[in-house]
Protein backbone atom coordinates (compact mmCIF):
# COMPACT_ATOMS: atom_id res chain seq x y z
CA UNK A 1 0.00 0.00 0.00
CA UNK A 2 1.32 3.50 -0.75
CA UNK A 3 1.11 6.67 1.51
CA UNK A 4 -1.62 7.84 -0.39
CA UNK A 5 -4.36 4.90 -0.34
CA UNK A 6 -3.54 4.48 3.17
CA UNK A 7 -3.93 8.37 4.00
CA UNK A 8 -6.69 8.06 2.49
CA UNK A 9 -8.13 4.69 4.34
CA UNK A 10 -7.14 6.17 7.49
CA UNK A 11 -9.49 9.37 6.54
CA UNK A 12 -12.41 7.19 5.84
CA UNK A 13 -11.66 5.33 8.74
CA UNK A 14 -12.23 8.68 10.53
CA UNK A 15 -15.15 9.46 8.81
CA UNK A 16 -16.97 5.86 9.59
CA UNK A 17 -15.93 5.76 13.38
CA UNK A 18 -17.60 9.38 13.85
CA UNK A 19 -20.59 7.73 12.58
CA UNK A 20 -20.38 4.83 14.62
CA UNK A 21 -19.92 6.69 17.54
CA UNK A 22 -22.40 9.45 17.09
CA UNK A 23 -25.17 6.30 16.89
CA UNK A 24 -24.15 4.14 19.45
CA UNK A 25 -27.15 5.26 21.87
CA UNK A 26 -26.30 2.75 24.89
CA UNK A 27 -22.81 2.68 26.59
CA UNK A 28 -22.38 -1.13 25.65
CA UNK A 29 -22.77 -0.11 21.86
CA UNK A 30 -20.50 2.71 22.55
CA UNK A 31 -17.89 0.49 24.11
CA UNK A 32 -18.08 -2.15 21.01
CA UNK A 33 -17.62 0.99 18.82
CA UNK A 34 -14.27 1.60 21.22
CA UNK A 35 -12.91 -2.03 20.47
CA UNK A 36 -14.16 -2.01 16.93
CA UNK A 37 -11.97 1.05 15.83
CA UNK A 38 -9.68 1.83 18.58
CA UNK A 39 -8.86 -1.95 20.20
CA UNK A 40 -5.78 -4.35 19.93
CA UNK A 41 -7.42 -5.72 17.27
CA UNK A 42 -9.19 -3.10 15.98
CA UNK A 43 -9.34 -1.09 12.72
CA UNK A 44 -6.37 1.54 13.41
CA UNK A 45 -4.07 -0.83 14.96
CA UNK A 46 -4.81 -3.16 11.46
CA UNK A 47 -4.92 -0.36 9.23
CA UNK A 48 -1.10 0.78 10.53
CA UNK A 49 -0.16 -2.33 10.78
CA UNK A 50 0.68 -1.55 6.82
CA UNK A 51 2.72 1.28 7.87
CA UNK A 52 6.31 -1.55 7.27
CA UNK A 53 5.34 -1.83 3.74
CA UNK A 54 5.80 1.64 2.88
CA UNK A 55 9.50 3.94 2.35
CA UNK A 56 11.05 4.84 5.51
CA UNK A 57 10.44 8.57 5.37
CA UNK A 58 6.83 8.25 4.79
CA UNK A 59 5.99 6.32 7.77
CA UNK A 60 6.15 9.36 9.95
CA UNK A 61 3.94 11.39 8.21
CA UNK A 62 1.35 8.57 8.56
CA UNK A 63 2.53 7.38 11.78
CA UNK A 64 1.06 11.82 12.91
CA UNK A 65 -1.72 11.09 10.39
CA UNK A 66 -2.92 8.02 12.89
CA UNK A 67 -2.23 9.68 15.95
CA UNK A 68 -4.69 12.29 15.04
CA UNK A 69 -7.25 10.03 13.62
CA UNK A 70 -7.00 8.00 17.54
CA UNK A 71 -7.29 11.69 18.90
CA UNK A 72 -10.34 12.62 16.88
CA UNK A 73 -11.98 9.14 17.62
CA UNK A 74 -11.00 9.19 21.30
CA UNK A 75 -12.19 12.45 21.55
CA UNK A 76 -15.85 12.08 19.74
CA UNK A 77 -16.43 8.55 22.19
CA UNK A 78 -15.68 10.77 25.25
CA UNK A 79 -17.88 13.20 24.13
CA UNK A 80 -20.88 10.75 23.05
CA UNK A 81 -20.08 9.06 26.63
CA UNK A 82 -20.77 12.23 28.28
CA UNK A 83 -23.66 12.94 26.35
CA UNK A 84 -25.46 9.32 27.26
CA UNK A 85 -24.60 9.48 30.91
CA UNK A 86 -26.11 12.73 31.07
CA UNK A 87 -29.43 11.32 29.14
CA UNK A 88 -28.92 8.13 31.97
CA UNK A 89 -29.37 10.70 34.60
CA UNK A 90 -31.94 12.46 32.77
CA UNK A 91 -33.87 9.50 32.38
CA UNK A 92 -33.53 8.26 36.39
CA UNK A 93 -34.40 11.93 37.54
CA UNK A 94 -37.49 12.08 35.66
CA UNK A 95 -38.20 7.81 36.53
CA UNK A 96 -37.47 8.34 39.89
CA UNK A 97 -39.07 12.02 40.62
CA UNK A 98 -40.81 13.02 43.91
CA UNK A 99 -43.78 15.11 43.90
CA UNK A 100 -43.48 16.99 47.30
CA UNK A 101 -46.76 18.27 46.73
CA UNK A 102 -48.91 15.40 46.01
CA UNK A 103 -50.68 14.51 49.27
CA UNK A 104 -49.71 12.23 51.71
CA UNK A 105 -51.77 8.67 51.92
CA UNK A 106 -53.32 8.44 55.15
CA UNK A 107 -52.97 5.87 58.05
CA UNK A 108 -55.20 3.72 59.19
CA UNK A 109 -56.01 4.30 62.64
CA UNK A 110 -57.27 1.63 64.80
CA UNK A 111 -59.19 2.21 67.90
CA UNK A 112 -59.60 1.33 71.42
CA UNK A 113 -62.05 -2.33 71.86
CA UNK A 114 -64.44 -0.94 73.94
CA UNK A 115 -63.69 -3.05 76.82
CA UNK A 116 -60.29 -2.00 77.16
CA UNK A 117 -61.78 1.68 76.66
CA UNK A 118 -64.36 0.83 79.46
CA UNK A 119 -61.57 -0.76 81.62
CA UNK A 120 -59.23 2.50 81.23
CA UNK A 121 -62.73 4.46 82.05
CA UNK A 122 -63.11 2.49 85.39
CA UNK A 123 -59.21 3.10 86.55
CA UNK A 124 -59.12 6.49 85.79
CA UNK A 125 -62.69 6.95 87.88
CA UNK A 126 -60.37 5.31 90.61
CA UNK A 127 -57.17 6.00 90.19
CA UNK A 128 -58.41 9.59 91.16
CA UNK A 129 -59.15 8.27 95.03
CA UNK A 130 -56.06 6.60 94.88
CA UNK A 131 -56.51 3.29 93.72
CA UNK A 132 -53.58 1.36 91.86
CA UNK A 133 -53.77 -0.92 89.36
CA UNK A 134 -52.75 -5.13 89.89
CA UNK A 135 -52.79 -7.99 87.32
CA UNK A 136 -52.86 -11.58 88.82
CA UNK A 137 -52.59 -14.76 86.56
CA UNK A 138 -56.00 -16.25 85.06
CA UNK A 139 -54.65 -19.42 85.76
CA UNK A 140 -55.70 -19.98 89.71
CA UNK A 141 -55.17 -22.53 92.66
CA UNK A 142 -58.45 -23.66 93.98
CA UNK A 143 -56.92 -22.75 97.26
CA UNK A 144 -56.34 -18.84 96.14
CA UNK A 145 -59.56 -18.80 94.25
CA UNK A 146 -61.91 -20.14 96.50
CA UNK A 147 -60.63 -21.54 100.07
CA UNK A 148 -58.77 -18.02 100.88
CA UNK A 149 -62.13 -16.63 99.89
CA UNK A 150 -64.01 -18.21 102.67
CA UNK A 151 -65.47 -20.50 100.25
CA UNK A 152 -64.19 -24.27 101.38
CA UNK A 153 -64.51 -27.21 99.20
CA UNK A 154 -68.59 -28.63 98.97
CA UNK A 155 -69.53 -24.90 100.12
CA UNK A 156 -73.08 -24.46 98.47
CA UNK A 157 -71.32 -21.27 96.49
CA UNK A 158 -68.54 -23.07 94.72
CA UNK A 159 -72.08 -23.95 91.98
CA UNK A 160 -72.48 -20.35 91.44
CA UNK A 161 -68.53 -20.06 90.29
CA UNK A 162 -68.19 -23.16 88.42
CA UNK A 163 -65.10 -22.90 86.13
CA UNK A 164 -62.88 -24.69 83.74
CA UNK A 165 -60.58 -26.87 85.06
CA UNK A 166 -56.86 -27.71 84.01
CA UNK A 167 -54.70 -30.96 84.17
CA UNK A 168 -53.31 -29.79 86.88
CA UNK A 169 -54.52 -31.24 90.48
CA UNK A 170 -55.99 -27.66 92.52
CA UNK A 171 -55.77 -25.30 89.63
CA UNK A 172 -58.21 -23.81 87.67
CA UNK A 173 -59.40 -20.73 85.49
CA UNK A 174 -59.72 -17.89 88.19
CA UNK A 175 -63.90 -17.12 88.17
CA UNK A 176 -63.20 -13.76 89.68
CA UNK A 177 -59.97 -11.74 90.24
CA UNK A 178 -60.81 -11.70 94.13
CA UNK A 179 -57.63 -14.33 94.07
CA UNK A 180 -55.23 -11.36 92.66
CA UNK A 181 -56.50 -9.59 95.87
CA UNK A 182 -55.22 -12.32 98.34
CA UNK A 183 -51.99 -12.10 96.35
CA UNK A 184 -52.23 -7.85 96.99
CA UNK A 185 -52.65 -8.46 100.67
CA UNK A 186 -50.27 -11.20 101.25
CA UNK A 187 -47.59 -9.05 99.34
CA UNK A 188 -48.38 -5.76 100.55
CA UNK A 189 -49.03 -3.89 103.97
CA UNK A 190 -51.67 -1.98 104.81
CA UNK A 191 -53.48 0.52 103.48
CA UNK A 192 -54.34 -0.91 100.51
CA UNK A 193 -56.23 0.08 97.40
CA UNK A 194 -55.86 -2.09 95.13
CA UNK A 195 -57.93 -2.37 91.28
CA UNK A 196 -57.72 -5.89 89.67
CA UNK A 197 -59.06 -5.63 86.36
CA UNK A 198 -58.75 -8.73 83.79
CA UNK A 199 -60.67 -11.67 82.05
CA UNK A 200 -62.10 -13.94 84.09
CA UNK A 201 -64.09 -17.66 83.68
CA UNK A 202 -67.33 -19.76 84.18
CA UNK A 203 -69.28 -23.26 83.18
CA UNK A 204 -71.94 -21.44 81.58
CA UNK A 205 -74.37 -21.24 78.88
CA UNK A 206 -73.51 -18.85 76.07
CA UNK A 207 -76.68 -16.22 75.51
CA UNK A 208 -76.49 -12.15 74.87
CA UNK A 209 -75.80 -11.61 78.01
CA UNK A 210 -74.08 -14.27 79.58
CA UNK A 211 -70.08 -15.45 78.55
CA UNK A 212 -67.78 -18.24 79.40
CA UNK A 213 -65.37 -15.55 80.09
CA UNK A 214 -65.95 -12.25 80.75
CA UNK A 215 -63.77 -9.14 82.04
CA UNK A 216 -64.26 -7.81 86.01
CA UNK A 217 -62.60 -4.91 87.69
CA UNK A 218 -62.18 -5.84 91.61
CA UNK A 219 -61.62 -3.41 94.12
CA UNK A 220 -60.07 -3.97 97.69
CA UNK A 221 -59.47 -1.14 100.16
CA UNK A 222 -57.63 -1.90 103.60
CA UNK A 223 -56.78 0.09 106.56
CA UNK A 224 -57.50 0.67 110.01
CA UNK A 225 -60.92 2.05 110.61
CA UNK A 226 -62.06 1.66 107.05
CA UNK A 227 -65.99 1.73 106.96
CA UNK A 228 -69.14 1.14 104.79
CA UNK A 229 -69.53 4.88 104.71
CA UNK A 230 -66.02 4.73 102.47
CA UNK A 231 -67.35 2.48 100.36
CA UNK A 232 -70.62 4.50 99.81
CA UNK A 233 -69.27 7.33 99.07
CA UNK A 234 -66.99 5.90 96.77
CA UNK A 235 -69.02 4.24 94.78
CA UNK A 236 -71.71 6.90 94.91
CA UNK A 237 -68.78 9.44 93.41
CA UNK A 238 -68.31 5.91 90.82
CA UNK A 239 -71.14 5.94 89.59
CA UNK A 240 -71.50 9.91 89.18
CA UNK A 241 -68.34 9.95 86.81
CA UNK A 242 -69.45 7.28 84.72
CA UNK A 243 -73.34 7.80 84.68
CA UNK A 244 -73.35 11.28 85.40
CA UNK A 245 -74.03 13.42 88.35
CA UNK A 246 -77.49 13.56 88.94
CA UNK A 247 -78.12 10.06 88.75
CA UNK A 248 -79.78 8.42 91.97
CA UNK A 249 -77.79 4.99 93.73
CA UNK A 250 -78.82 2.57 96.23
CA UNK A 251 -77.56 -0.45 98.29
CA UNK A 252 -79.63 -3.58 98.98
CA UNK A 253 -78.48 -6.25 100.86
CA UNK A 254 -76.68 -8.89 99.05
CA UNK A 255 -74.59 -11.81 99.53
CA UNK A 256 -71.33 -12.84 98.93
CA UNK A 257 -69.30 -15.79 101.29
CA UNK A 258 -66.58 -13.36 101.31
CA UNK A 259 -68.05 -10.17 102.55
CA UNK A 260 -69.85 -9.30 105.16
CA UNK A 261 -72.59 -7.21 105.03
CA UNK A 262 -72.68 -7.51 101.50
CA UNK A 263 -74.38 -5.12 99.21
CA UNK A 264 -75.76 -5.24 95.91
CA UNK A 265 -75.12 -1.20 94.07
CA UNK A 266 -77.88 -0.04 92.09
CA UNK A 267 -78.08 2.84 89.80
CA UNK A 268 -81.17 4.74 88.27
CA UNK A 269 -81.99 2.77 85.12
CA UNK A 270 -79.51 4.64 82.16
CA UNK A 271 -82.18 3.46 79.58
CA UNK A 272 -85.98 4.77 80.93
CA UNK A 273 -84.63 7.13 83.79
CA UNK A 274 -86.19 5.44 86.44
CA UNK A 275 -89.89 5.13 84.94
CA UNK A 276 -89.64 1.15 84.22
CA UNK A 277 -88.69 -0.78 80.85
CA UNK A 278 -87.41 -3.68 80.11
CA UNK A 279 -83.75 -3.22 80.20
CA UNK A 280 -84.22 -2.61 84.46
CA UNK A 281 -86.98 -5.66 84.41
CA UNK A 282 -89.43 -2.53 84.98
CA UNK A 283 -88.20 -1.97 88.74
CA UNK A 284 -86.75 1.12 87.31
CA UNK A 285 -83.03 0.28 88.85
CA UNK A 286 -79.88 -1.25 87.72
CA UNK A 287 -77.34 -2.87 89.66
CA UNK A 288 -74.14 -2.40 88.94
CA UNK A 289 -71.65 -4.04 90.83
CA UNK A 290 -71.58 -5.92 93.92
CA UNK A 291 -69.63 -4.88 97.26
CA UNK A 292 -68.95 -5.28 100.55
CA UNK A 293 -66.85 -4.94 103.95
CA UNK A 294 -64.69 -7.78 103.68
CA UNK A 295 -65.44 -10.90 105.79
CA UNK A 296 -62.88 -11.01 109.05
CA UNK A 297 -61.67 -14.93 108.05
CA UNK A 298 -60.33 -13.52 104.33
CA UNK A 299 -58.48 -10.56 106.41
CA UNK A 300 -57.39 -13.34 107.80
CA UNK A 301 -56.29 -15.39 105.05
CA UNK A 302 -54.72 -12.51 103.55
CA UNK A 303 -52.22 -12.56 106.71
CA UNK A 304 -53.53 -9.41 108.20
CA UNK A 305 -55.39 -8.81 111.46
CA UNK A 306 -59.07 -8.19 111.40
CA UNK A 307 -59.10 -6.82 114.68
CA UNK A 308 -56.58 -4.27 113.67
CA UNK A 309 -58.02 -3.74 109.73
CA UNK A 310 -60.90 -3.50 108.25
CA UNK A 311 -62.00 -3.60 104.43
CA UNK A 312 -64.11 -2.89 101.93
CA UNK A 313 -64.73 -4.82 98.41
CA UNK A 314 -66.28 -4.19 95.31
CA UNK A 315 -66.71 -6.15 92.03
CA UNK A 316 -68.19 -5.43 88.80
CA UNK A 317 -68.83 -6.76 85.46
CA UNK A 318 -66.97 -4.49 82.59
CA UNK A 319 -68.82 -5.85 80.06
CA UNK A 320 -71.92 -5.00 81.82
CA UNK A 321 -70.45 -1.77 82.23
CA UNK A 322 -69.67 -1.46 78.79
CA UNK A 323 -72.96 -2.23 77.24
CA UNK A 324 -75.15 0.40 79.54
CA UNK A 325 -72.12 2.91 77.97
CA UNK A 326 -72.57 2.33 74.42
CA UNK A 327 -75.95 0.92 74.51
CA UNK A 328 -75.00 -3.16 73.17
CA UNK A 329 -77.55 -5.47 73.69
CA UNK A 330 -75.10 -8.78 73.04
CA UNK A 331 -71.88 -9.32 75.24
CA UNK A 332 -71.07 -11.55 72.24
CA UNK A 333 -70.18 -9.31 69.88
CA UNK A 334 -67.31 -8.14 72.29
CA UNK A 335 -65.09 -11.16 71.46
CA UNK A 336 -66.83 -11.98 67.61
CA UNK A 337 -63.73 -9.81 66.03
CA UNK A 338 -66.15 -8.40 63.88
CA UNK A 339 -65.12 -5.11 62.45
CA UNK A 340 -68.45 -3.79 61.52
CA UNK A 341 -68.68 -3.80 65.17
CA UNK A 342 -65.16 -2.71 66.40
CA UNK A 343 -64.70 -0.04 64.02
CA UNK A 344 -67.92 1.73 65.34
CA UNK A 345 -65.70 3.01 68.10
C1 LIG B 1 -61.09 -10.08 98.59
C2 LIG B 1 -62.17 -9.88 99.39
C3 LIG B 1 -63.38 -9.57 98.88
C4 LIG B 1 -64.93 -8.82 95.68
C5 LIG B 1 -66.38 -8.67 95.44
C6 LIG B 1 -68.30 -8.71 94.36
C7 LIG B 1 -68.71 -8.29 95.58
C8 LIG B 1 -69.20 -8.90 93.22
C9 LIG B 1 -69.44 -9.61 90.95
C10 LIG B 1 -69.79 -8.38 90.23
C11 LIG B 1 -70.17 -8.69 88.84
C12 LIG B 1 -68.68 -10.46 90.00
O1 LIG B 1 -68.22 -9.67 87.58
S1 LIG B 1 -69.27 -10.06 88.40
O2 LIG B 1 -70.15 -11.08 87.99
N1 LIG B 1 -68.64 -9.39 92.11
O3 LIG B 1 -70.35 -8.64 93.30
N2 LIG B 1 -66.98 -8.91 94.28
S2 LIG B 1 -67.42 -8.16 96.60
O4 LIG B 1 -64.75 -9.11 97.02
C13 LIG B 1 -63.52 -9.44 97.51
C14 LIG B 1 -62.47 -9.63 96.70
C15 LIG B 1 -61.25 -9.95 97.24
C16 LIG B 1 -59.76 -10.46 99.18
Amino acid sequence: MDLETLSARLAELQAAGLEAIASATDPASLEAVQVAYLGRRGELKTLLGGIGGLPAEDRPRVGAIGNRVREALEAALQGRQAELDSAALEARLAHEAVDVTLPGRPFRRGSLHPLIETNREIARIFGQFGFVVYEGPEVETDVRNFQALNIPPDHPARDLWDTLYTDVPGHLLRTHTSPGQIHVMQQTAPPIRALLPGRCFRYEAVDASHGFEFFQVEGLMVDEGTTMADLRGLLDAFAHAMFGRARPTRFRPGYYPFTEPSVAFDVQCVVCDGAGCPSCKRTGWMTILGAGMVHPVVLRNGGLDPERYQGFAFGLGTDRIAILRYGINDIRMFLENDLRFLEQF
